[in-house]
């Protein structure tokens, strides 16, 4: 069985929100359409407490995307986001939330981002994404939604390591592409065995 995971299609990621992705609401149409045909429907919310450790405002001195060494590796800094609760974390207005099963949100520890919908920033906190999909018997996983060089790559590169088969359409993402971010994330995805396709 196959699932389609529609990562961090929020407010905050298109245009007007804090974090906003070009292009972001570009893709929620094509997404709905896309949800159609899915066997199963994961959503994601990028779902952070006030004062998160990833935001450059809890950092004095430092601008959002500089990078600080976090207890579990580099991090970089971010505007404030997707906080619990605010208009920003909601998920676009058009999404078709109804076809989602499951809504999967990461990042709200304080000390400690997720970018991955499988585990959080220090690649080792699972989120519960992958038993769950095991339970139901899913192998085939197919990566939407924002951003492609964040969130959707390190969720993409942990679906292939655990043993999924794991395919991006990249027409259905947008990317931050900071400082050459898209183009590592293609070529990382590559390597660890993600299909790149759309
Ligand atoms: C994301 C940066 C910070 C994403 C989330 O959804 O790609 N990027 N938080
Ligand atoms: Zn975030």
């Amino acid at each position: 069985m196959q699932a389609l995971i529609v990562i961090d299609v929020q407010n905050d990621f298109c245009e007007g929100g804090a974090l906003a992705v070009p292009g972001g609401g570009e893709v929620v149409a094509p997404i709905n359409a896309l949800m159609e045909e899915a066997g199963a429907v994961v959503l994601t919310q990028d779902w952070h407490p006030e004062g998160h450790s990833s935001f450059a405002s809890q950092h004095p001195g430092k601008a959002p995307l500089e990078m600080v060494e976090a207890p579990y590796g580099p991090q970089v800094l971010w505007p404030d986001h997707c906080v619990i609760g605010s208009a920003g974390a909601a998920f676009h207005p058009d999404l078709r939330t109804d076809r989602a099963e499951l809504v999967v949100r990461k990042g709200f520890r304080r000390g400690i981002d997720s970018y991955s919908a499988f585990f959080e920033n220090n690649h080792e906190t699972p989120t519960g994404l992958a038993g769950y999909l095991r339970e139901r018997g899913i192998e085939a996983l197919t990566f939407v939604g924002l951003a492609f060089d964040f969130c959707v790559a390190w969720s993409a590169m942990d679906a292939a390591k655990l043993g999924f088969r794991a395919t991006v359409r990249e027409d259905l993402c947008r990317a931050i592409d900071a400082n050459g971010s898209r183009a590592a994330a293609t070529e990382a995805m590559t390597a660890a065995g993600v299909r790149l396709t759309g």
